[in-house]
């Protein structure tokens, strides 16, 4: 959907008011919302950089619930971040604007749902990491969130989405579209329909812990990829953890898992060749010792046994939701070309097998790091 300077203006009058926006940037990189950094000039002169979501409805259907989250998570860490003076100022959470009467985001039926907060200034978001101190500083980052969060006040926080990292019920979804075939696609994908079967039981490795009651659940991020832990651009330090949609009860090595899916491959999600795809084991090592770091106070050792195993699981549960969305004709993750699901399916189901793969080496990396 394109948006005219028009319908973005009016939405931002809603949060700030005077002045004008002097630039609008749409960002390309997230599949669910839509997410555009603007300039803005005030009338005394000054510029301020922001960003602004219109967020996806049919993903998020409660929305209230979700921003309620988003909120009293934000304002934890800056609780947090202010009492152990650990984060510059307005830097280490998301900075949220009010709507001039009073609310963190704009519904609006002609408009639909926006929130804003402030652009954080000279940091990036990654891809790919370029070395591995960006990979420690990623599972630092994480680990210290979720140890961070893990005093925060009840209640519960809500599910923003239910059954997120079920992954035995997103392998039952799989199934089900292939049942149905709506769009006539399994006889082209049957390949990755038939691997990810071969997988299942890689995928449900942390689930059965979790329902025999051996890993417990936490508030963790559920959406712990590379990009969503800003690097500071001169240092590469972490900055700030951002993208809280998902943030709610869960389980730590959900989070792990996603990190070593988005740190360790040699390729991008959505590679075309994922023949290409190897497993960066320095990444991994830089990474688990990073988490290590920031989350070793708070984790059990039935969780820092199954850390290698975690991004096979969180990559075959990905690679199954892609491959469903891609047989349901894509009506979940945004695509750039018709087969786009399918790409990121079979990219993601070989860097599971090049996990698997890796599995002994990884786990005797791990091994070593707990020891020292
Ligand atoms: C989606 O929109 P984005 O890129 O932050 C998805 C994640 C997937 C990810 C795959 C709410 O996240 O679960 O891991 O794509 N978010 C939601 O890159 O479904
Ligand atoms: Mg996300």
């Amino acid at each position: 959907m394109t948006h005219t300077p028009d319908l973005l203006q009016k939405a931002f009058s809603n949060f700030i008011e005077g002045g004008k926006i002097i630039n609008v940037e749409q960002f390309r990189g997230g599949h669910i919302n839509q997410t555009f950094f603007i300039t803005h000039g005030e009338e005394s002169g000054q510029r301020r950089r922001y960003v602004m979501q219109r967020m996806n409805r049919t993903v998020f259907p409660r929305l209230d619930e979700l921003m309620e989250n988003v909120i009293r998570v934000s304002e934890h860490m800056q609780r947090r971040c202010t009492s152990n003076g650990s984060a510059l100022p307005h830097r280490g959470y998301l900075h949220f604007i009010r709507t001039l009467d009073g609310r963190y985001s704009l519904d609006s039926e002609e408009l639909g749902f926006w929130r804003l907060y402030r652009f954080i200034e000279n940091a990036v978001g990654k891809m790919i990491p370029s070395c591995e101190s960006e990979a420690f500083a990623a599972g630092e980052a994480f680990g210290i969130f979720q140890e961070l969060l893990a005093d925060l006040p009840a209640p519960r926080l809500h599910e923003t989405i239910s059954r997120f990292h079920d992954t035995r019920w997103r392998y039952g979804n799989l199934v089900e579209a292939a049942r149905k075939d709506i769009c006539g696609r399994l006889g082209g994908c049957r390949d990755v329909y038939n691997g990810l079967m071969a997988l299942k039981d890689h995928a449900l490795v942390i689930q059965v812990e979790a329902e025999a009651g051996r890993i417990p659940e936490r508030v963790v991020h559920n959406d712990a990829k590379l990009s969503n832990v800003l690097l500071d651009s001169t240092d590469g330090r972490a900055v700030c953890v951002i993208d809280l949609d998902t943030c709610m009860p869960g389980l730590a090595l959900h989070d792990f898992g996603d990190l070593m899916r988005s740190i360790c491959s040699s390729e991008n999600e959505d590679t075309e060749e994922p023949e290409k795809t190897t497993v960066r084991k320095d990444m991994f090592a830089a990474l688990h010792a990073g988490y290590l770091k920031g989350a070793a106070n708070m984790l059990a050792p039935e969780e820092k046994a199954l850390l290698p195993h975690a991004g096979i699981v969180l990559t075959l549960e990905v690679a199954a939701r892609f491959l469903a969305d891609y047989l349901e004709g894509d009506v979940y993750f945004r695509v750039k070309h018709p087969g786009h699901n399918l790409v990121r399916a079979r990219a993601q189901l070989t860097l599971a097998h090049r996990l698997i793969e890796a599995l002994p080496e990884l786990q005797a990396i791990a091994a070593k790091q707990e020891r020292t």
